[in-house]
């Protein structure tokens, strides 16, 4: 086996993107400003890139914005040709590329797979979506008048994709915005830009196959200047940004300046409640996946559990038990179920809100401390504390794998705990009760974008549109309408008689 610097350039060769950012001497550290790829697997440097700067990002726009105009007059059924290709490669390259993710991100390698696999899933929704670009036809209230809607192509999008899902997200949106004639600029995450290069990579081959333009999808790399340019673009229609609330944040207020558009899919605070009719085997399975999948690094893990009083003990006695079934170690190791933290901040993170949770009162359960044993790399021992109250910490996302335990007595309380937070991504209920789990669902339930019956909170499907309320910043993504924030709607009404009549009635000379 090759170390991972060498395998991950092997890899980046059979992607295509044997590649002008690479800077070869592998010198650690960035004193020349260049960006560098790090594993979180073990910490080594992967390859050092040279930054690009806002210049670069304004002639990538200008080129996209040149792009897009032949783009959008492309019929929508055949910009579908350029998508079913990259799903094509992604297809042939799901091995390679799902590599790629856990060595750069340090998912384990079933979900840098499924990862990809999700990639797929959207560009054939995409493809289908081409055909389906629907507005409306509207009965006029004046005779001889029809009117109707259409989709245009909206321009050029702006996506900033966070590390923790560096290529679904991406292909979220390039994928739709494609077929909806738009042109996409990305300014990946710092932390995973090699796996950036890679989708790059296969996007460029797609068009060059299907003779779509080179300049339609163009990625830039480089620190908060380069995505502040790419925000600030008055040339820039839409902004599609996933990443923390505190980036959100940020970036709303800014395209706001310019009455831009923006799509934000931000922190989550995911809560599931378990009622006393719970299958708990079932329960316990569910939570353990959303909770410690990609070591707690979805912004739709688990986060918080509000469980019924009656089923308190049994369910914490289980959860603990699964918890030290766990194997933690390198994500390429096909026996691992937790695989690294991102960086060393992260483990700063968790460590400090296992600490915080016990100051306020909580009983730390299982986990909660870095791992022993396993050699270089950000490992830490998923946590499960027990809290008496949703203290300021539980409220907070704390991006690792930490589920809070909460108690409750009656559906009315659980449901308050589970919204009393600033968050709103994504729920879950655990129940065999039809009216609870209804409830759960209806408009007087969970508050989030996402709410589920009897699975966890993570790992939606591509077909649902994704994202949440409150400071989950409102945007939505992947299926369903989602296409609509990426198209322009035009409204029109026309007259085909020979006759002028005013809407509402209104008399004019
Ligand atoms: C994210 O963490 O930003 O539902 C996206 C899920 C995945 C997507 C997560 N399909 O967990």
């Amino acid at each position: 086996m090759p170390d991972l610097t060498t395998r991950t350039r092997q890899i980046l060769a059979e992607l295509g993107a044997g590649d002008p950012f690479l800077v070869d001497k592998a010198a650690d550290g960035a004193a020349d400003g260049a960006l560098v790829a790090r594993s979180p697997i073990d910490g080594s440097t992967l390859g050092r890139l040279a930054a690009q700067t806002p210049d670069d990002v304004a002639a990538a726009v200008t080129r996209a914005q040149a792009a897009f105009e032949q783009w959008r007059v492309v019929p929508a059924p055949v910009r579908g040709h350029l998508v079913r290709e990259l799903g094509e490669l992604l297809r042939e390259n799901k091995e390679l590329l799902g590599e790629l993710v856990s060595i750069e991100a340090g998912k384990i390698r079933s979900e840098g797979l499924g990862e990809v696999q999700e990639m797929i899933d959207i560009c054939e929704f995409a493809v289908g979506l081409s055909r389906q670009l629907h507005g409306l036809t509207i009965a006029s209230e004046r005779p001889g008048h029809r009117m109707m809607e259409q989709w245009h192509p909206l321009g050029v999008v702006g996506v900033i994709s966070a590390f923790n899902f560096p290529v679904a997200v991406w292909s979220w949106n390039a994928a739709l915005a494609l077929v909806a004639g738009d042109a996409v600029v990305w300014k990946p995450s710092e932390k995973t830009l090699l796996t950036a290069l890679g989708c790059q990579a296969l996007l460029a081959e797609a068009a060059r196959r299907v003779g779509a333009p080179a300049d339609i999808a163009q990625v830039v790399v480089g620190d908060a200047a380069v995505g502040e340019a790419l925000v600030d673009d008055p040339r820039v229609p839409l902004v599609s940004a996933t990443g923390s609330t505190r980036m959100g944040k940020l970036v709303a207020p800014r395209v706001a300046a310019r009455l831009g558009r923006c799509l934000l899919e931000l922190g989550g605070n995911n809560a599931a409640i378990v009622a006393p009719s719970a299958d708990l085997d079932l329960a316990v399975r569910g939570i353990v996946f959303a909770a410690v999948g990609t070591a707690g690094q979805r912004c739709t893990s688990l986060r918080r559990v509000i469980v019924h009083e009656s089923v308190h003990d049994q369910l914490v006695t289980r959860l603990s038990k699964a918890y030290g079934t766990l194997s933690i170690g390198s994500p390429l190791d096909p026996a691992t179920l937790v695989g690294p933290l991102v960086d060393a901040a992260a483990t700063e993170g968790f460590l400090a809100a296992v600490e915080q949770a016990q100051a306020d009162g909580g009983r730390l359960v299982t986990g909660g401390g870095r791992a022993d044993g396993v050699p270089g790399g950000e490992y830490v021992v998923p946590a499960v504390v027990d809290m008496p109250a949703q203290t300021d910490i539980v409220r907070q996302e704390t991006f690792a794998p930490l589920l809070y335990v909460l108690t409750y007595r009656d559906l009315g309380e659980a449901i308050a705990l589970h919204n009393e937070v600033a968050q709103g991504l994504s729920s879950a209920i655990f129940t065999l009760d039809v009216r609870e789990a209804e409830t759960f669902t209806s408009a007087v339930g969970s508050d989030c974008g996402i709410a589920n019956v009897n699975i966890g909170t993570s790992g939606a499907e591509i077909g649902g549109a994704f994202g949440g309320e409150k400071e989950t910043g409102g945007g939505r993504e992947s299926g369903s309408d989602a296409w609509k924030a990426y198209m322009r709607r035009a409204t029109n009404t026309i007259n085909y008689s020979t006759e002028l009549p005013l809407a509402q009635g209104v008399e004019f000379g």
